[in-house]
């Protein structure tokens, strides 16, 4: 449950409660920031030539700690509130329920705030926060029906086990879809990823995963759904998750995906600057695409200094997996600034200037790599 320590003299002094006021950064990266990006790691971008991350490879976004699940046995998933039947689920009961796998592209919705100027001290992602993974469960919806939503229900909460402080607020990790969605037959209770049992670090032993949204929505370490009469006051839903321009904006709650794509890293690396070595001569540049919402990526292009061409498409892989693309490159000696942008079949398309946010959320700003050709 939401829950504030009761207050007293001594709050004043406890750092939970009170803690450093954040402020918007320009400059090196705070010690807080790279504790941060050591513990949430990002996808390697070579492993954007993976059509199904493997699991290890997928980024990770953690705000409080992994709770200590070491077998299923005992986990139990109960169903209350405003239901006709409340349950109480074991994960052997969830198994044996229908079982569907997805596709599904994940992206932390705070990806490339590392960015943003000036950023809001958090996780400084730069592009990395995406993963691919085959999402194998039960589709909420039938859970839902068996407990029975009573017509009073507008949203439907998930809650985790983990639990922390966030800006003096302590909680547990949830958050809310509205009714429709809630009941969307592909939001699945997933027990599986690609084809094993979930790691501790994805939500062992149960999740929830929302295709076509950005991560946040899909709650690890699920253990407590509730259907409510009323909009749930989660910190993780009312505080953040919002796009904000300016501090007293009252926020758009974030929701789907934008329209994105990625270049798996040419060539070889410099280990510390990370700058591409590419040999002259054809060069396959490859990389993926996605957008939110089950919406199709139409096309994607890319730029060799600053000379936009049609990148070739990968067949799609299902409604909410990335789609691969290649582009043959007849690399000559010189410095380059590569690019790649994708635009899905709405016709958005990803901006050339990184877009401001206050949290630095939403930021799908074409992605650019330094490569020197020899
Ligand atoms: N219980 C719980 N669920 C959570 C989180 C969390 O910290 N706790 N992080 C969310 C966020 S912000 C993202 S981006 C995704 C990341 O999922 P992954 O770590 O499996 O890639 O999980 C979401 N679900
Ligand atoms: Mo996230």
């Amino acid at each position: 449950m939401e829950s504030r320590m009761p207050s007293s003299a001594q709050d004043k002094h406890n750092p939970f409660l009170n803690p450093a006021p954040r402020q918007h950064r320009e400059g090196p990266y705070l010690r807080e920031e790279v504790v941060l990006a050591n513990r949430n790691h990002g996808l390697l971008t070579e492993g954007l030539r993976y059509d199904v991350t493997p699991a290890g490879m997928h980024y990770l976004l953690n705000h409080f700690d992994v709770p200590y699940v070491p077998d299923a046995a005992s986990w139990r998933l109960s169903v209350s509130g405003e239901v006709e039947r409340p349950l109480s689920l074991s994960i052997a009961d969830i198994k044996a329920l229908p079982q569907r796998t997805l596709r599904v592209t994940l992206e932390c919705a705070g990806n490339g705030r590392g960015q943003v100027t000036p950023r809001w001290p958090s996780m400084p992602w730069m592009a990395e926060a995406v993963g691919t993974a085959e999402w194998t469960g039960t589709p909420l919806k039938g859970v839902l029906e068996r407990a029975g939503l009573k017509p009073s229900v507008v949203e439907v909460s998930f809650t985790g086990i983990d639990r922390g402080f966030d800006r003096g607020h302590e909680h547990n990790y949830g958050r809310s879809l509205k009714r429709d969605m809630a009941l969307h037959e592909d939001v699945l209770l997933v027990t599986g990823m690609n084809g094993q049992d979930l790691l501790p670090q994805h939500g062992f032993p149960l999740r929830l995963v929302v295709p076509g949204w950005y991560g946040m929505a899909s709650v690890k370490w699920l253990d407590r759904i509730e259907a409510l009469a009323a909009p749930y006051q989660g910190f993780q839903q009312v505080e953040t998750y919002k796009y904000k321009v300016k501090a007293e904006d009252p926020g758009i709650p974030i929701t789907d995906m934008r329209v994105k794509s990625l270049m798996a890293p040419p060539g070889i690396p410099d280990w510390y600057s990370r700058a591409r070595l590419v040999e002259r001569g054809e060069t396959v540049l490859t990389g993926r695409a996605w957008s939110g919402g089950g919406i199709a990526v139409a096309k994607v292009e890319v730029a060799i200094n600053g000379v936009w061409h049609a990148a070739a498409l990968d067949p799609p892989a299902g409604k909410y997996a990335w789609r691969g693309w290649r582009y043959v490159w007849n690399a000559t000696p010189g410095e380059y600034l590569l690019a790649c942008r994708a635009t899905d079949a709405n016709g958005r398309t990803q901006p050339l200037e990184v877009p401001f946010d206050r949290g630095g959320f939403g930021n799908n700003v074409v992605q650019t790599v330094e490569v020197t050709v020899r």
